[in-house]
């Protein structure tokens, strides 16, 4: 069985989507960030990236990356419709995808949660928090537009791009206590009533 090694309310959550929407049998292995656990022996052995998700596969093989994981798993679930398979779709799904992953959350949300990561300087930590809101503010900008008149990225059929773009819309009502401007508003609730989403959410703890 597959086993996913997450932590609520991570990025581990879009993967966590995925997982559920496949509906294969999975478990769960939380690891707690807070704790430090992922630097811990065990979960060494599993990433020695001390990183979230990592994704252990039937064979025992053990995937970390989100986008890896995600495109994997909807290669191997065709009739899932996770990813289309037309050159500009796959490339339009895997553009969202990275700006989620490598844009917004490694350089936005890193900078707004661990300055340290950028600078050994605190006086520096003001600049480099209010550079990671500039980020994140610019990409809730440009999914807004890209969401005008579409019910998920690529129109009707939710994909992995929707997965990634539902962890990082998730962090802002709940970690930056802020709004989300309307389309992605209306998005992040089309995700929440997913039957899928909502037992993620459960299953997380954040019913
Ligand atoms: N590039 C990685 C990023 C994963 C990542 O940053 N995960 C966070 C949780 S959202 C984590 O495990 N942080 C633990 C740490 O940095 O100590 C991916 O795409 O999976």
């Amino acid at each position: 069985m597959m086993k996913l090694f997450y932590a609520p309310g991570s990025c581990a959550l879009g993967i966590h989507v995925l997982l559920e929407e496949i509906g294969k049998p999975y478990e769960l292995s939380k690891v707690d960030l807070a704790a430090r656990q992922q630097y811990e022996p065990d979960f060494v052995k599993v990433n020695p990236k001390s990183k979230v998700p990592a994704l252990v596969r039937d064979d025992g093989s053990i995937l970390t990356e989100w986008p890896a994981i995600a495109t994997w798993l909807a290669l191997t679930n065709p009739e899932k419709k996770l990813l289309p398979t037309d050159p500009e779709g796959i490339a339009r799904t895997l553009e969202s995808v990275d700006y989620v992953v490598a844009s917004l959350h490694m350089q936005g949300f890193t900078r707004v949660w661990r300055p340290d990561h950028f600078t050994p300087n605190e006086a520096d930590y003001p600049a480099i928090k209010k550079k990671g809101h500039e980020i994140v503010d610019k990409g809730l900008k440009t999914f807004d537009e890209k969401l005008e008149g579409r019910d998920y990225l690529g129109g009707s059929d939710m994909s992995i791009a929707d997965a990634a773009l539902f962890y990082f819309t998730f962090w802002i009502p709940s970690r930056l206590k802020a709004p989300l401007p309307k389309n992605l508003e209306a998005h992040y609730q089309r995700m929440r009533a997913r039957p899928t989403v909502a037992k993620v959410l459960k299953d997380e703890g954040f019913a």
